[in-house]
């Protein structure tokens, strides 16, 4: 499967995934299903469905989007103890796409040899997979930009990995408080990258952003 061009320069990173063209069609979710946790990308689901994975730091709120995007709230794991979901998990949509829940990185109560596994885990099924279509890296918006997330954005983009800023947990503050926060965030990325990837603002708790999210899969599987 032929991955998005994104092209950036060794000076400055720069963002143009192609192709992408919302129609404003929801996209439906009629059936969402849970299907491996693998320890190994070797063990990843065999088929070349296209697939969709969701990263960022541990609590940020990855499971809960998963659920809120598919409306099925028993689907991914959730907890308030942050390192909860440690393998590379498949859910099936509609029987025609994957999400896919990877752990969370940077959490420092994992020991180090934990912290290595995750990193190589994540890593080589990032690198390696080639049904991964975009990554959606998850940004709470509560805060202010990370070494660690900003560490990681910048690996994408050499990596010529497709990606898209989510931020989550907008309940927590304003909705202007939260477009400004990330707007500020957005804007602390241009001393490296010339132009900016796609973001988009959510809430699983109050079911934010779904529609967007949703019809940004869905203009992107449309022209595969
Ligand atoms: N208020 C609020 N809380 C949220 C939201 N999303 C997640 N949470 C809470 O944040 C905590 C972590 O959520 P998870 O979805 O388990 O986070 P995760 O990123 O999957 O965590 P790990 O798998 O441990 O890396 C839980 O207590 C959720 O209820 C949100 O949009 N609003
Ligand atoms: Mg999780």
């Amino acid at each position: 499967m032929q991955r998005y061009v994104q092209v950036y320069s060794t000076l400055s990173l720069s963002y143009s995934l192609c192709c992408i063209l919302s129609n404003n069609v929801r996209l439906l979710i009629k059936k969402s299903e849970f299907v491996i946790s693998a320890p190994l990308v070797s063990k990843c689901p065999k088929d070349d469905k296209p697939e969709y994975a969701f990263i960022g730091r541990s609590n940020v709120g990855k499971s809960s989007l998963i659920n809120m995007l598919c409306n099925n709230k028993k689907l991914a794991k959730t907890s308030s103890t942050p390192g909860k979901t440690l393998l590379i998990n498949h859910f099936i949509i509609n029987n025609e796409w994957y999400i896919v829940d990877l752990p969370g990185y940077g959490f420092a109560k994992h020991s180090k040899s934990v912290k290595q596994r995750l990193e190589k885990m994540i890593s080589s099924y990032i690198l390696q997979r080639e049904q991964l279509i975009n990554v959606f890296v998850l940004i709470d918006v509560r805060h202010e930009q990370q070494k660690i997330d900003r560490e990681f954005i910048d690996w994408l983009g050499e990596s010529n990995v497709p990606f898209t800023i989510v931020f989550t947990k907008s309940d927590k503050l304003g909705p202007g408080k939260a477009r400004q926060n990330a707007q500020d965030w957005m804007d602390k990325l241009k001393d490296r990258w010339e132009t900016l990837p796609p973001y988009f603002i959510t809430s699983s708790e109050k079911k934010i952003g779904r529609d967007e999210v949703l019809d940004y899969i869905d203009g992107i599987n449309k022209n595969l």
